[in-house]
């Protein structure tokens, strides 16, 4: 295998993040990373299914429908069997890859796990939620350290492990099952021992869990490293493929830069473009960018409502 490809990047998204999918396949595509891609996708359309598989060495791997939030099973498809190569990278459908990122898709050691170590935030980081956290480490994976071994959270939009980590993945898949509820929305009620669902777990594991994996000392995907590679998160609500809020609106040139490879590949026609990613409305969507979080709240208790 070409030693550039030594990794598989793997992301995944129900149908309203399919675009946001394609565009971070395209992403990688148009940086000249051909590395595989596996991406789980619940309910999508045949036509975004095509899209994406035409970027070339994608295996599209069905999710059944549910109600749980679809992080909830990134451990599950990190480890899945279409996963090939030595390493994986896991990439959040809602990110895009900014110039080459191919010297990232591995770490340093197969031992430690490269992931994002962020400052706990009051009142997610409580002694009382602590001790939840070791409580169900012990409980459900039979032996928990007395005291953090960390003092941080970790970011789960982009996390780089070696296959030697899988049966580790396959114990934080397990305690995802274990410790939330069925119906479990990407984000939990603030202050919460496992707020940030995914995320939380796999911290309470990486705190606790006797032998889990160190965490690489350092992180290079975020620009740090290199302000021309890293990886994008477009966090907060709502994505640009719908809308575009203020933090994502800096990232409008790198994004519609892949929109217009999109269209150049003829892997999507101009008139298939979600409004936000047609470059005749910028200034219709740069002018409401700060009301769009209000609008996608409004929009979406609209959808509670009168479903
Ligand atoms: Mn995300």
């Amino acid at each position: 295998m070409n030693d550039d490809l030594k990794t598989t990047v793997v992301t995944a998204g129900d149908r309203g993040f399919a675009w946001g999918v394609l565009l971070l396949v395209a992403s990688m595509r148009r940086n000249g990373m051909k590395h595989p891609v596996v991406v789980g996708a619940m309910d999508w359309t045949p036509e975004m299914k095509k899209r994406v598989s035409a970027l070339g060495n994608v295996t599209i791997r069905e999710l059944p429908t549910t109600r749980r939030c679809l992080a909830c099973q990134k451990p599950m498809l990190m480890s899945c069997d279409d996963v090939k190569t030595d390493w994986v990278c896991w990439a959040d459908g809602d990110g895009a890859f900014v110039g080459d990122c191919s010297e990232w898709l591995t770490g340093d050691s197969p031992d430690e796990i490269v992931i994002r170590k962020y400052k706990q935030i009051a009142p997610d980081f409580t002694p009382e939620n602590l001790e939840i956290w070791r409580r169900d480490v012990e409980r459900f994976q039979g032996e928990a350290r007395e005291s953090s071994r960390y003092g941080t959270r970790v970011n789960t939009a982009f996390i780089v492990a070696h296959r030697k980590i899988f049966p580790f993945l396959r114990r934080w898949q397990d305690q995802v099952m274990k410790v939330l509820p069925p119906d479990v929305g990407i984000i939990m009620k603030h202050g919460s021992a496992y707020f940030q669902t995914d995320e939380s777990v796999l911290a309470s594991l990486l705190c606790f869990y006797p032998s889990a994996p160190a965490i690489a000392e350092s992180y290079k995907a975020n620009a740090t490293a290199d302000r021309s590679r890293y990886f994008a998160h477009l966090a907060y609500n709502p994505k640009p493929w719908r809308m575009w809020n203020k933090y994502s609106m800096r990232w409008y040139d790198i994004i519609m830069d892949i929109v217009d490879w999109l269209l150049a590949e003829k892997i999507v026609a101009p008139s298939e473009l979600p409004l936000s990613l047609r470059r005749s409305w910028r200034p219709f969507f740069r002018a409401c960018a700060g009301a769009a979080p209000w609008i996608w709240r409004a929009t979406k208790l609209k959808r509670r409502i009168f479903k």
